[in-house]
């Protein structure tokens, strides 16, 4: 078994490249079936390839990172039930891919989400409400994408691959010393677009690593209808390593993801990971899953629950008691009180706005039609449409 920074490959990478790809391509690692370093138990195990020195705080606050992303959720998915929210895609039982992935970033690295990874945005030190605001309809998400390292949310499906590995390849250009890290989900991989921003940083040993949250389904496809192999082992025909992780697991996939992207920051290329996790919850508000997948399957999957596991080996070790527990519950409630004021009274934008956010410097062409739109919301009652 070997780690994703295999120095065995930096040398086979480096001979390929310099061989203009006319050697033969890097010889894959063989790869354990699934890494995890605490079991859903709660029990700490050891894997040969990756060890993860972490300290009690660090450990109490990825605790801390998954219940207030929880609590968040399902805030948001109640505020959409109550009409405040046209939709709310739940990241329910993926807590510890997004805080575990997201938490093994380096300030400089980039992360390009899709419209799940609110775990991940929480750890950019994305404000919620700018989360809120996207799926509230009132804006088109209203965070830096360069100042949080953390991409604008996408919904076309795997496009952000794309913008991963060109980003990459640009990173690359500019000679610094950051890696890329691409979401996606198992459906995506079936998605024209991400097998060619595969060959493409495969092509040009982009540092970019491919983060697929496997949640099992998309929408109602389950992943058997998918994939003939298991998600990770596609890697292999692209010719950078995959490996898989439980991804229900927050030290396994920390530990997994920091050596991919260290990897990938030292010009290792691209890997990719397969974060083997359930969507708990439905694919999104507008969802009924009780439609195509049995109750006894999510029953059995409760009991890989990303966060009562981290609990339980802080409870048993010692390591965090009762008060710490309530801190952090009180700290969700205040937070959850805040997400719901704060959405409910958010105003709604004026519609000729939509003319000023399509391009940094406005165009000629644009202000004419805002200009046209103005006057033409003008003949109506209080000219209510500007
Ligand atoms: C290009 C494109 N095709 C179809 C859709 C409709 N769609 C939205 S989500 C989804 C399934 C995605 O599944 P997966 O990649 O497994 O991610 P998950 O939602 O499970 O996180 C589809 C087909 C879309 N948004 N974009």
């Amino acid at each position: 078994m070997t780690a994703l920074r295999d120095e065995s490959l930096v040398q086979s990478r480096s001979d390929y490249r310099s061989s203009g790809g006319r050697s033969s391509p890097p010889q894959l690692p063989s790869q354990p079936e699934l890494v995890q370093l605490l079991t859903p138990e709660g029990e700490r195990v050891e894997h040969p390839d990756y060890a993860l020195d972490i300290g009690d705080d660090e450990l109490r606050a990825l605790y801390r990172d998954m219940a207030l992303v929880r609590r968040w959720d399902a805030e948001a998915t109640a505020l959409q039930r109550q009409g405040e929210l046209g939709l709310w895609a739940s990241l329910l039982g993926q807590e510890a891919a997004q805080v575990g992935a997201g938490r093994a970033m380096a300030d400089d690295d980039m992360a390009f989400p899709t419209y799940r990874e609110h775990g991940v945005a929480w750890t950019r030190g994305v404000d919620p409400l700018h989360v809120m605001s996207l799926y509230r309809g009132v804006d088109n998400g209203g965070w830096n994408p360069l100042e949080r390292g953390f991409n604008l949310y996408t919904i076309v499906i795997g496009a952000q691959c794309l913008h991963a590995t060109g980003y990459a390849m640009g990173v690359q250009r500019d000679g610094a010393e950051s890696a890329v890290l691409a979401f996606l989900g198992d459906g995506a991989t079936s998605q024209g677009e991400v097998n060619e921003a595969m060959v493409f940083a495969a092509s040009f040993a982009a540092p970019v690593v491919f983060f697929c949250q496997n949640n099992q389904y998309a929408i109602s496809a389950p992943l058997e209808r998918q994939s003939k192999v298991p998600l990770y082992q596609r890697a292999s025909g692209f010719g950078f390593p995959g490996i898989r992780v439980d991804g229900n697991d927050v030290l396994a996939v920390l530990a997994v993801t920091r050596a991919a992207l260290a990897a990938a920051r030292e010009g290792q290329g691209p890997s990719f990971i397969e974060a083997f996790t359930y969507r708990m919850g439905a694919h999104t508000t507008s969802d009924d899953p009780s439609r195509y997948r049995m109750s006894g399957e999510v029953e059995e999957w409760k009991l890989r629950d990303p966060i009562a596991r981290l609990r339980s080996y802080l409870s048993r070790g010692g390591l965090a008691g009762g008060d710490f527990f309530d801190a952090v519950e009180a700290e969700a409630d205040d937070l959850a009180a805040r997400i719901r004021r704060g959405t409910v009274e958010m105003p709604d934008p004026r519609p000729s706005d939509m003319f000023d956010v399509v391009y940094a410097e406005q165009t000629p062409h644009l202000a004419a039609q805002k200009a046209e739109f103005e006057a033409y919301s003008a003949g109506f009652e209080g000219g209510a449409a500007q």
